[in-house]
C-alpha cells in the first residue's frame, strides 16, 4: 500500500449522518471557511470548469420522476424528438466549444437504453470527442456491456444521478428503485468511465434527505469524479411545480458539505442558476462549487446565457478552468 499523503487524511468513506448533520448546522461563516480551506487543498483557486448541455433526445419517458418535464405522466407541453443526427450534435458541440465550455453532456430521455441505441450514441461520442473536447452522457440504466461500448467510444463521464436520500426517494420516483442506480454506478465504474453522480435539492425534502444524500455519494467506495447539485427547475405540470422554493443560503450549504464529504470530487452548480442573484452564486463558488453548466439551455428548461455568465465571472475574478481535474477516490 502506498503512504498516504498528508491531504489523504480528509478522505473518508465511512461518514455518520450525525456527523453531516452536524456540518451543516455550523455556523455559516465557520462551513464556508473550512469548505473554501478543503477546496484549495485539491482544486485551483477560483477556476470553474464549464459544460454545455444537449437534449440529444427528448421527452416521452416512460420514467415518472416528479421534478422532470420529459415524463410521459405528466403535460408540459413539451416538443419530444428522437434521437438527433450526428451533425446537428457536433455543430452544437463546436458551437459550446467556441464559447468556451471544455465538456459537452449529451442527456436523453429514456429509462435505459437499448444495445442499438447505445451504439448510435458510440458514434456521436466519437464525433464529439474529435473536436478535442471531454464527453459526458446520460442515458438512464446501463448494461455492464452498455457501459463498456460506451467507453470503448471514448466516453469521458457518465451522469446518472442518485437524486436525493433512500427515505425520501419513494416520493419522487417509484418506477426504478435505488438499488439499480446504485447497479448503474457500479457498471460505469467498472467499465473505467469517470462517475458523475449528485441529485436534486429543492424537492420539498427535509434537511436530513440532503445530508442523506450526501452521506450515499461520501460513502460510495470511490468518490464520483463529478458531483453535480442541481436546485428544482420548477416545470409547471410536473407534481413538483409550487413546490417551497430551498432558501439560497441552504444551497450554498449543502455546496460546502458536498466539498467537504468528497474533497477531491468537482462539486458542480448544476441546474437551478436562472433562479439565484450572483451573490447566492458567489456564495456556491466560496463553499467549493467548481463547474457550472454554460449555455442558455440545459436539457430542455432555461439557463443563465453565456454572454451573463462571463459577466459575472469577471465580477467575481473567477477563470474558466482548461485543464482536466483531478480524479477523485
Ligand atoms: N433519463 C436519464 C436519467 O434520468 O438518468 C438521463 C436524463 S435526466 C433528465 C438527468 C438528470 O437531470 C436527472 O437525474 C435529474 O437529476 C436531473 N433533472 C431532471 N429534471 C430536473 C429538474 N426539473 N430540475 C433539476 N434537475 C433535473
Ligand atoms: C445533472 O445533474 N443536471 C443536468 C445534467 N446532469 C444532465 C440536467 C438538468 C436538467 C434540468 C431540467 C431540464 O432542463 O430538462
Ligand atoms: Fe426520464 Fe430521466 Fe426524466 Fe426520469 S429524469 S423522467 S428517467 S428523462
Amino acid at each position: 500500500m502506498g503512504a498516504t499523503s498528508l491531504t489523504d487524511q480528509h478522505i473518508r468513506h465511512d461518514w455518520e449522518i450525525d456527523e453531516i448533520l452536524g456540518l451543516f448546522k455550523q455556523p455559516l461563516n465557520d462551513l464556508l471557511y473550512r469548505a473554501q480551506s478543503i477546496h484549495r487543498l485539491y482544486h485551483p483557486a477560483n477556476e470553474v470548469q464549464i459544460s454545455t448541455l444537449l437534449s440529444i433526445k427528448t421527452g416521452g419517458c416512460p420514467e415518472d420522476c416528479k421534478y422532470c418535464p420529459q415524463s410521459v405522466h405528466y403535460d408540459t407541453g413539451l416538443d419530444a424528438h428522437n434521437l438527433l443526427p450526428v451533425t446537428d450534435v457536433v455543430d452544437a458541440a463546436r458551437k459550446a466549444r467556441d464559447a468556451g465550455a471544455t465538456r459537452f453532456c449529451m442527456g436523453a430521455a429514456w429509462r435505459n437504453p437499448t444495445n442499438s441505441q447505445t451504439r448510435k450514441v458510440g458514434a456521436l461520442i466519437a464525433a464529439v470527442k474529435d473536436l478535442g473536447m471531454e464527453t459526458c452522457a446520460t442515458l438512464g440504466m446501463l448494461t455492464p456491456s452498455q457501459a463498456q461500448t460506451l467507453a470503448d467510444a471514448g466516453l469521458d463521464y457518465y451522469n446518472h444521478n442518485l437524486d436525493t436520500s433512500p427515505d425520501y426517494y419513494g416520493q419522487i420516483i417509484t418506477s426504478r428503485r435505488y438499488q439499480d442506480r446504485l447497479d448503474t454506478l457500479t457498471n460505469v465504474r467498472d467499465a473505467g468511465i469517470n462517475v458523475c453522480c449528485g441529485g436534486i435539492v429543492g424537492m420539498g425534502e427535509r434537511r436530513e434527505d440532503r445530508a442523506g444524500l450526501l452521506q450515499q455519494l461520501a460513502n460510495l467506495p470511490q468518490h464520483p469524479e463529478s458531483v453535480p447539485i442541481n436546485n428544482l427547475v420548477q416545470v409547471e405540470g410536473t407534481p413538483l411545480h409550487g413546490v417551497e422554493p430551498l432558501a439560497p443560503l441552504e444551497l450554498a450549504r449543502c455546496i460546502a458539505v458536498a466539498r467537504i464529504l468528497m474533497p477531491k470530487s468537482v462539486i458542480r452548480l448544476s441546474a437551478g442558476r436562472t433562479e439565484l442573484s450572483d451573490e447566492a452564486q458567489a456564495l456556491c463558488f466560496l463553499a467549493g462549487a467548481g463547474s457550472i453548466f454554460c449555455g442558455d439551455q440545459l436539457l430542455t428548461t432555461p439557463n443563465p446565457t453565456f454572454d451573463d455568465d462571463m459577466e459575472m465571472f469577471d465580477d467575481l475574478g473567477l477563470r474558466r478552468r482548461q485543464d482536466l481535474p483531478i480524479a477523485a477516490t
